[in-house]
């Protein structure tokens, strides 16, 4: 997927495909333009792609692809990318864990515009920081299956730094991505792999409260969303080419989960993965894990030194999901047996240990309280989501801020889940530092999403250091749309 080799192939490609598709004046002049200075050129398009052999799904892609194009940016260097949208549906492309203004960022809430339905949008920026990021759509979907993240709308990033990564053979880019959506009233998975494990009994008590006064009244259980089919790279399991290994390579993944709403975990049986960076910015401390775990947008940098020689499945722990698809064959050189699966040791997940052994982070200048809580299929079926009380509005409005930061302070979100679900709550146009998580502190993990568990609380800090509007989410899709978001402003 690395398109950086044939840059000037693929801008020559894309042009003929525009030229092909440019009916009217308007698209004639800006197509024009668009050749001759976009660095990369991306198409909204609805495309067929086959996950499996004559197993094919509709989706909204980037430029007819699952996922979208590799970009590669080099950090503080500026470049132009034009966005084409060739759907009926204005368009948000988000740049997520990266510094842009709001007019660049890709969220309607901050204020950036659409990409407008057959229309285009060329972005000049200077990407940064450097690291692995990606991009997505940041439309809301609601009910729409077929919209939102639920779509093919995901692509990863790389930002070169300035200083040279370190030392491996390759890299290899995975996305994480299910297909063929359905609602389901099915109860929440029991996702007990986190640690600590650490419950807050007063969150725990005031949740189970609510759930038993609405379940009292005769609701059901709020919708939830499943998944037929599971993809690394836009391919079922065992479909597509291995990826083939020599003994002894040192192999950097770079894992993105492009999931609409579903928490992912991967093994490679026999190998261990050295976490080298957390949303693409390098951990303090390098540990070796049997098992990566990533909730909704979260990335991971991992090394594997490739010493188990065979034909293995690097596949997700739920034999479900990796049965239907969520895995890819890992083929070391000479071997060509069946591709085995062996389940890891039992482990649990704890960013801390990731962090610095040594320092505490400084103390922040302001602590905001955010409380989290899901109100019972409250809203046509759908469970709705407030913080602090409140549900963000779904109507197309612009919607007044709620907390409100001075450039330069540094800010501490007091993180408090009163519902039993995992959320991977994300900071737009802001890199965070994790400072507790189930009452440890922690310091030096620098992230844009974290996952905090149910009934459990967890501390970030920030420094607010990028004017503008700042969009602060859930980003498991079903959540966000229907309440879990809230602005910050600067004063
Ligand atoms: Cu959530």
């Amino acid at each position: 997927m690395d398109i950086r080799s044939s840059r000037r192939g693929f801008i020559r490609t894309a042009g003929l495909v525009t030229g092909l598709a440019a009916a009217s004046p308007r698209h004639v002049l800006s197509l024009a333009q668009a050749e001759s200075t976009a660095d990369y050129t991306l198409r909204i398009q609805a495309s067929a792609i086959e996950i499996a052999p004559k197993r094919i799904v509709s989706a909204v892609t980037y430029n007819g692809q699952f996922p979208g194009p590799l970009l590669r940016f080099k950090e503080g260097q500026p470049v132009t990318v034009d966005v084409f949208n060739d759907t009926d549906t204005p368009e948000q492309l988000h740049w997520h864990g990266q510094f842009l203004p709001v007019d660049i960022d890709g969220a309607a809430e901050e204020g950036t515009p659409y990409v407008p339905a057959h229309g285009m949008r060329r972005l000049n920026f200077t990407p940064g920081p450097s690291g692995f990021r990606f991009y997505h759509t940041h439309n809301r979907a609601g009910a729409n299956l077929s919209a939102g993240q639920y779509s093919g709308q995901v692509g990863p990033v790389y930002i070169e730094p300035q200083s040279s990564p370190g030392n491996y053979d390759r890299e290899i880019f995975l996305t994480l991505k299910e297909f063929e959506p359905g609602f389901s009233r099915g109860g929440d998975m029991d996702m007990n792999f986190l640690s600590p494990a650490a419950r807050d009994k007063s969150l725990e008590s005031a949740g189970e409260a609510a759930m038993k006064a609405s379940l009292a009244q005769g609701l059901p259980h709020g919708f939830e969303v499943g998944y037929n089919a599971f993809t690394i790279n836009g391919l079922m399991l065992g479909h597509g080419d291995p990826i083939r290994v020599k003994s002894g390579e040192r192999v950097l993944f770079h894992i993105l989960n492009g999931s609409a709403t579903e928490i992912r975990s991967l093994a490679l049986p026999g190998h261990a993965f050295e976490v080298v960076a957390l949303d693409g910015n390098p951990v303090p401390t390098r540990v070796k894990v049997p098992v990566l775990w990533l909730g909704t947008a979260e990335r991971i940098s991992a090394l594997v030194t490739m010493n188990h020689p065979g034909v293995w499945i690097l596949g997700d722990l739920a034999d479900d999901d990796r049965h239907h698809g969520m895995g890819i064959v890992v083929e070391y050189a000479n071997q060509k047996s069946r591709a085995v699966w062996t389940p890891p040791p039992p482990f649990k997940w704890n960013y801390t240990r990731f962090g610095a052994t040594s320092t505490a982070p400084p103390s922040p200048d302001e602590t905001i309280d955010m409380l989290f809580a899901k109100q019972n299929a409250a809203h046509e079926g759908f469970n709705l989501w407030t913080i602090n009380g409140s549900a963000f509005p779904m109507s197309a409005s612009s919607v007044p801020a709620t907390f409100h930061l001075n450039k330069g302070r540094r800010y501490r979100i007091r993180l408090r889940n009163q519902s039993d679900d995992i959320h991977p709550v994300h900071l737009h146009r802001h890199t965070f530092e994790l400072t507790k998580i189930a009452g440890i502190p922690t310091a030096g993990v620098r992230k844009d999403v974290v996952m905090l568990g149910g009934y459990q609380e967890a501390e970030i800090d920030f420094v607010a250091d990028n004017p503008g509007l700042t969009l602060f989410h859930c980003h498991q899709q079903l959540h966000m749309d229907f309440g879990f978001m809230a602005l910050f402003d600067y004063t």
